[in-house]
């Protein structure tokens, strides 16, 4: 065993050996990989723990392919963008998702509703965001498999409640996802490269603000939090600034929405393509269909910073609402 691990490799081994489930012990598994530093002298320990995931990757799959029972925190991503919806208990966390998507997960008064996640779609401008409810963050329970779906996510919606106690929740929050190594994006800067962290793109919903009685209540929130997280003030029960939030998760998300136009033809603006931020025309090729790419001569694009039906390489940077027409 090489002796220069780090400690939390220990508390994830411990978990790891006390798991009970196959898709818990590959999360556990995938967490330990990724805390084991890479050097020379860790070859051999890598290596095991590659083994054995992938032995227990097989054993999984062979089940599901039987038809038996899955882990309920394994969600497969659908639309857009996955966001998962964490926080405490009753902050309102399935009320927000029963408001913003298809989803109709139990909301009630008592704690510890929620003890599994629940994926709904959001639709947005054209696109339809994933959005997922979960059981709540608790530090003396933390699920891995929980930490898990958070730590793949593309954005975490984080949920408090402004009629209870907003700042310990916050703190608290912060502090059991950071004991699972995962950190809100923006705050990169402040954590330094010897941790193998995970940052995932994190807002603060500020739940229960229902009307304007709560808004100063919200305004002292701000004074405290509002330069170090990025807040969004809203309520689910009345569907304050729901709106809003719905534009600020797309634009989180950092994707951007091409339209595809054939040759000869008009564009097809019904369904974009999702890409993301900063994706090219070459990019756009392989999405459409993936032969276009190798066979793709040129390209012609309407939309902003080019002229309508501008011809453009295929390195060309596509933005937000362009169409293309892709010429083989
Ligand atoms: N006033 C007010 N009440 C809300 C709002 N959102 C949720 N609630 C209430 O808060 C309680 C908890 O809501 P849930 O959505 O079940 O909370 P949760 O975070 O999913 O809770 P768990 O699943 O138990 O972790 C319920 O009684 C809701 O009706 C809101 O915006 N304003
Ligand atoms: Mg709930």
């Amino acid at each position: 065993m090489p002796t220069n691990l780090p400690p939390e490799y220990f508390d994830i081994e411990k978990q790891y050996r006390a798991a009970q489930t196959t898709e818990e012990k590959i999360a556990l598994l995938e967490e330990l990989m990724s805390v084991v530093p890479q050097h020379k002298g860790t070859d051999k320990l890598r290596a095991d723990l590659r083994k054995r995931l992938s032995k227990l990757r097989s054993a999984s799959q062979t089940r599901r392919s039987f038809g038996k029972r899955e882990s309920a925190f394994h969600i497969d991503r659908q639309g857009a963008g996955q966001v998962v919806v964490i926080g405490p208990t009753n902050v309102g966390k399935s009320a927000l998702v029963a408001a913003l998507t298809n989803a109709k997960p139990e909301v009630a008064d008592y704690p510890y509703t929620t003890w599994r996640p629940i994926p709904g779609m959001m639709p947005v401008a054209d696109v339809q965001i994933q959005l997922i409810d979960t059981p709540a963050l608790q530090a003396e329970f933390a699920q891995p498999e929980l930490m898990h779906l958070i730590r793949r996510a593309d954005l975490i919606l984080l949920v408090v409640d402004l009629q209870a106690y907003p700042i310990q929740q916050l703190e608290d929050a912060v502090a059991i996802l950071e004991q699972y190594r995962i950190v809100a994006r923006h705050l990169k800067d402040r954590h330094g490269e010897h941790k193998r962290l995970t940052f995932v793109p994190c807002l603060v919903l500020v739940n229960k603000n229902d009307d304007e009685s709560t808004d100063e209540d919200c305004a002292v929130f701000r004074e405290l939090f509002g330069d170090d997280w990025p807040l969004f003030p809203v309520s689910a029960a009345t569907g304050r600034n729901l709106e809003h939030l719905k534009r600020a998760v797309f634009e989180r998300l950092e994707i951007i929405r091409v339209y595809s136009k054939p040759p000869g033809e008009e564009a097809d603006l019904s369904v974009p393509f999702v890409l993301k931020q900063g994706s090219t025309v070459e990019e756009f090729a392989r999405k459409v269909h993936h032969d276009f790419l190798e066979q793709l001569k040129w390209a012609r694009v309407w939309g902003s910073g080019v002229h309508e039906g501008q011809v453009v390489a295929r390195e060309h940077v596509l933005q937000d609402g362009d169409i293309v027409e892709l010429r083989i």
